[in-house]
Parts: structure tokens; C-alpha cells; sequence
């Protein structure tokens, strides 16, 4: 009995830098995955239209968050998501939604960006006046204060 205990714990002794080197790896390894996450959210896209307002859209808001146009020119924003879909609020999803007839164009802005993708838009605003914008998809949208724009026409 005491002879099986001993052996019992002979190979326990054996055993333990196995267990180290184990739990050493399963570390690593979630620490990996876990900077790989965060690494790949600032990949960063080039816009597509180098012509157009550059507007990046992620969950820190819109940058820029003040647009300054001219009644009756048109408006081009190349808006960029560079948030990835491992984002738990809205899965990275955000969009630029502007109330239609407040600046004069004839229907809501309502532009989706997907995450890590981007997407060109264009629209004519034709009364002077400030405008305001916001996200408006599950990352917490209208309620995110960090989510909103506004839109200055003269
Ligand atoms: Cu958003």
C-alpha cells in the first residue's frame, strides 16, 4: 500500500514539468489569439476614392465629426470601417445616418459600412444650416455620444 503511494507520488514528481510546460503553451496561446485580435482591428484600409472626404467610422466615432459644405455642391465621403467583427457590440457593423429633408438632399443618408470595408457616397445638400449625423447600428448607435456628426452648410 505505502510501495503504491510512493510510486504514486514518484510519477506525480515525474509528471510536473510536463504540467508546467503545458500550462506555459495554453498561456501563450490565449495570449496570442487575444493580441491577434486586437492587432488585426487597426489593419488599415486605403481609401478608395483619394478625391473624396476620408471619414473613418469605428467604435472610438466618426473622425472627422464636422463636415463643412457648400449649399448646393455635392459631397463625396469615402467612409472606412476598420473595426473587425469580433466586436461584441453590433459586430462591428456602423453607419452614417443623416435625416433626410434636413439638409436639403431628397432622402436619408443611410450608409452601411460593413466591418473592415468601406463604402463611397455622395450627396448634394442645398440649405445652409447645421446638420447632425449619427451611427445608427447596434454598437450602440444614437445613445453612443461618441457617435454622432455634424454637417455645416453654408
Ligand atoms: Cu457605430
Amino acid at each position: 500500500m505505502s510501495r503504491s503511494k510512493k510510486h504514486n507520488e514518484k510519477l506525480k514528481a515525474k509528471n510536473q514539468p510536463y504540467m508546467s510546460i503545458l500550462f506555459i503553451v495554453i498561456v501563450i496561446a490565449i495570449f496570442g489569439s487575444a493580441i491577434y485580435l486586437i492587432m488585426s482591428k487597426s489593419a488599415a484600409l486605403e481609401p478608395v476614392d483619394k478625391d473624396a472626404i476620408k471619414m473613418t467610422i469605428s467604435m472610438a466615432g466618426f473622425e472627422p465629426n464636422i463636415i463643412r459644405a457648400k449649399a448646393g455642391q455635392p459631397v463625396t465621403i469615402n467612409l472606412i470601417n476598420p473595426d473587425n467583427s469580433h466586436h461584441t457590440d453590433g459586430g462591428g457593423v456602423h453607419n452614417f445616418f443623416l435625416s433626410g429633408g434636413l439638409a436639403g438632399v431628397m432622402s436619408n443618408l443611410n450608409i452601411t459600412v460593413l466591418p473592415e470595408s468601406q463604402k463611397v457616397f455622395t450627396f448634394t445638400p442645398t440649405k445652409p444650416g447645421e446638420y447632425h449625423w449619427y451611427c445608427d447600428s447596434c454598437c450602440g448607435g444614437k445613445e453612443n455620444p461618441g457617435m454622432h456628426g455634424t454637417l455645416i452648410v453654408a
